[in-house]
């Protein structure tokens, strides 16, 4: 397996340079940042931040996350154009040495959260996610999240609730049927592995339809295109926020069928209701067994690429929720099989 770590580009707070000097670490996983969902990313962008990252002495073969356009999930007329933009981004993607492109299908809302910065007892900081409390926003009155606020203007997030009225689970799936008929066979002229992230957190939320949460959800997909180009994302804290999930056997059933070509890891502590916070990697810290997971990982020879997904905020670091470098730089220590060769 090839350890990663995730880079926001020059704005990051976190350097290239410190990256680098995490033992082991193979790559960045990156993505443009500057062009507008949908639209085609120039290959001069994409080729000037490979080149950026091998400058610091890192490789860059992972894209997360190339954005799949409302139009596409909402199957609206629109879509064939922008469909065919997202097979020249997997082209461009493959031209600059790009081996997996990782991408979602949530309707609106990617990762959602009710709190950035939680203090555990430990005096770190972590995001966390209350049901209870996403339970009782209605989105008819306007949806304030953190960390999504600016995404959308309270108005043309209201006409996109209201498109998705029509849109219930297998109208969904029938739109992504679409898309992957169409992407698949280009992802594998390419020559990259398309990588579907799973919901987080895992269920229905604000009445939008959510289908990638769970092992049936992912044979489903798996099945939809027979191709090993037809792949996941395993994230054991998106799937690991549902206590029905058992990570270790997914990891086993899926990266033994040779379809997850990139993993996240991190830890979730989950109560009963589906709250939860993003705990300290050990296992006995959260509700999962990341010994058991990576066991799992190495038991189906897996050699695709992971990635610390994402960490606390400790040691008086500021910076991006769940993307500091100093928490994440532990992950990616402790679940490096010493075995690596690089
Ligand atoms: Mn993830």
């Amino acid at each position: 397996m090839k350890m990663t770590f995730r880079w926001y580009g020059e704005s990051d707070p976190v350097r290239l340079e410190h990256i680098r000097q995490i033992p082991g670490m193979y790559g960045i996983v990156s993505a443009i940042y500057d062009v507008p969902v949908g639209e085609v990313w120039p290959v001069e962008k994409l080729q000037a931040l490979r080149d950026r990252i091998e400058a610091a002495g890192l490789r860059f073969e992972v894209v997360e996350s190339v954005p799949v356009h409302e139009d596409i999930k909402l199957g609206k007329p629109t879509r064939d154009r922008l469909i065919a933009n997202f097979e020249q981004n997997i082209r461009h993607c493959a031209a600059v040495g790009i081996k997996v492109i990782c991408y979602n299908f949530m309707p609106v809302f990617d990762w959602t959260r009710t709190e950035m910065a939680k203090e555990l007892p430990d005096g770190s900081f972590t995001l966390a996610f209350d049901a209870e409390a996403v339970a009782k926003i209605d989105p008819e009155q306007g949806i304030s999240l953190p960390g999504w606020d600016a995404s959308y203007k309270p108005e043309q997030l209201k006409q996109l609730l209201a498109e998705y009225k029509s849109i219930d689970d297998e109208a969904l799936w029938r739109n992504l049927e679409y898309f992957l008929k169409r992407i698949i066979p280009v992802a594998e002229a390419a020559g990259v592995r398309m990588a579907m992230h799973p919901d987080d957190p895992p269920r229905p939320i604000f009445g939008l339809p959510r289908i990638v949460k769970n092992h049936d959800d992912l044979l489903r997909l798996t099945g939809i295109v027979d191709s090993p180009a037809n792949g996941i994302t395993l994230c054991s804290g998106s799937l690991g926020a549902d206590l029905c999930n058992d990570i270790p056997s997914l990891v086993r059933k899926f990266g033994g069928m040779g379809r997850i070509h990139y993993g996240h890891v991190r830890n979730v502590a989950v109560q009963p209701d589906g709250t939860f916070y993003e705990s300290a990697h050990l296992s006995c810290e959260g509700s999962l067994d990341l010994a058991e997971i990576m066991k799992a990982y190495h038991e189906v020879g897996f050699e695709g690429y992971l990635r610390p997904d994402h960490g606390r905020m400790i040691w008086g670091e500021t910076g991006k929720p769940g993307y500091g470098l100093y928490d994440r730089a532990l992950g990616a220590g402790l679940w490096r099989p010493s075995s690596t060769r690089l």
